[in-house]
């Protein structure tokens, strides 16, 4: 089951948004886009582009994007090993291992204990341009990590949390030169000092809905300012060891290869998905009524202030965009920006976002990502085409 998007539905939806429009906010008008506004054609982008829409995964269209906050049923989505079947009347969450008191929680449990919101924006560790559709924000509430470790008891030495979702399928595991495929349960762990933190959430709802099947219902984790993966999904035991956890999801699916200089010399390292990296990328360009252009973008990133948003026209001079003053109060949420181009000329032109946060972070181009083999954490700049009529 795919959707496909042609260029005419996109032309009726920016016109179904411009209402919106007329809300009125002087400074910043999102969405940018007036009544008599109309879309500009990437040229990187197949036309009609056909996303990934089947009954577990879907990716979202950036162009359709029309508010802070990515609807519940239009989340982009995908996992591993296929949706579990969690029966809510029965569901109860485990924490075991080295706990003073191992507990099983039902929702109700859940339920009666203080929650808390969480505005939080993530990508897929593989989403990549010029789609970049893995990616979506949301409002979140749910328990705090830390209150239902504090019910527990963790004990001293306890180095190692994994969070166990239900599903579980085949899965391959390589070792020296030889595949595996055995029976695997999606796991993911968090250090001691991360799982104690105050910032690890269990989520059981999403824009003030209880998860759908695809996020995850009843609970899932999630660990604001990180990738996707670590965020998971159907929650079902939080086991406390000493040991490293191993797990496939864990250890070897998700990691980056690449080359680093130190001291001169080039070295290759090993890291875990954890943090996302800084990326932001151009969303949708539009031509208003007056002639100039809307060049409208998202930003994703740990949380760490943003310091600059910046667009550049073919290899003109980057100059700065204005962030959305609304998503700026979000730590964790995603970032709107958007810039205006004043003087397009017909012809094909490259429009291009780059950002910047206060530790001094600049999104690289493509060239500077060049020593990072494998494909996870592609955060680079991401050229867009068109062509100006
Ligand atoms: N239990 C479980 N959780 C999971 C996964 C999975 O396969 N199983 N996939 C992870 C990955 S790789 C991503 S990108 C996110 C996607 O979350 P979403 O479907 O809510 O967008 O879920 C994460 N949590
Ligand atoms: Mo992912």
């Amino acid at each position: 089951m795919t959707r496909r998007t042609t260029r005419r539905d996109m032309l009726k939806q920016s016109a179904a948004l411009a209402g919106l429009g007329l809300l009125g906010m002087p400074e910043w008008a999102f969405p940018a886009v007036p009544q008599e506004a109309t879309l500009v054609p990437f040229t990187d982008l197949p036309d009609p582009l056909v996303l990934e829409r089947t009954p577990e995964s879907r990716i979202i269209d950036l162009r359709a994007i029309d508010g802070m906050f990515t609807p519940r049923d239009q989340w982009f989505t995908t996992q591993h090993l296929g949706h579990p079947d969690v029966d809510l009347a029965t569901y109860r969450l485990q924490v075991s291992g080295l706990v003073d008191r191992p507990l099983s929680l039902s929702l109700d449990d859940l339920r009666a204990m203080p929650s808390r919101d969480l505005v939080f924006g993530f990508e897929c560790s593989g989403n990549r341009g010029p789609t970049n559709g893995l990616s979506s924000n949301g409002r979140w509430r749910g328990v705090p990590l830390r209150a239902i470790l504090d019910r527990a008891g963790v004990k001293p030495e306890a180095r190692e949390f994994v969070f166990f979702g239900a599903d579980h399928g085949d899965a391959e595991v390589e070792f020296r030169g030889r595949t595996y495929t055995v029976d695997q349960q999606y796991g993911r762990s968090l250090q001691r000092d991360q799982a104690l933190s105050d910032e690890p959430l269990l989520a059981y709802s999403l824009n003030d809905e209880p998860l759908s099947t695809h996020q995850g219902r009843p609970l899932r984790l999630l660990i604001p300012g990180w990738y996707g993966a670590p965020n998971v999904k159907w929650l079902s035991e939080i086991h406390v060891q000493e040991d490293q956890y191993l797990g496939n999801y864990q250890a070897r699916w998700y990691r980056t290869l690449k080359a680093e200089t130190i001291d001169g010399e080039t070295k290759y390292v090993e890291t875990a998905i954890t943090k996302m990296r800084l990326k932001s990328f151009v969303a949708r360009v539009s031509r208003l009524p007056d002639g100039r252009h809307d060049v409208f973008g998202v930003v994703l990133h740990d949380g760490s202030p943003i310091r600059s948003v910046e667009v550049k026209v073919d290899d003109g001079p980057w100059e700065p965009a204005t962030l959305d003053p609304e998503t700026m109060r979000e730590k964790y949420g995603w970032k709107f920006f958007n810039y205006t181009w004043t003087n397009a000329t017909p012809g094909e032109h490259t429009v291009t976002s780059r950002v910047t946060d206060a530790n001094g972070s600049v999104q690289p181009t493509a060239e500077e990502l060049e020593g990072k083999l494998t494909f996870l954490e592609q955060n680079s700049q991401v050229p867009r085409t068109l062509v100006i009529g």
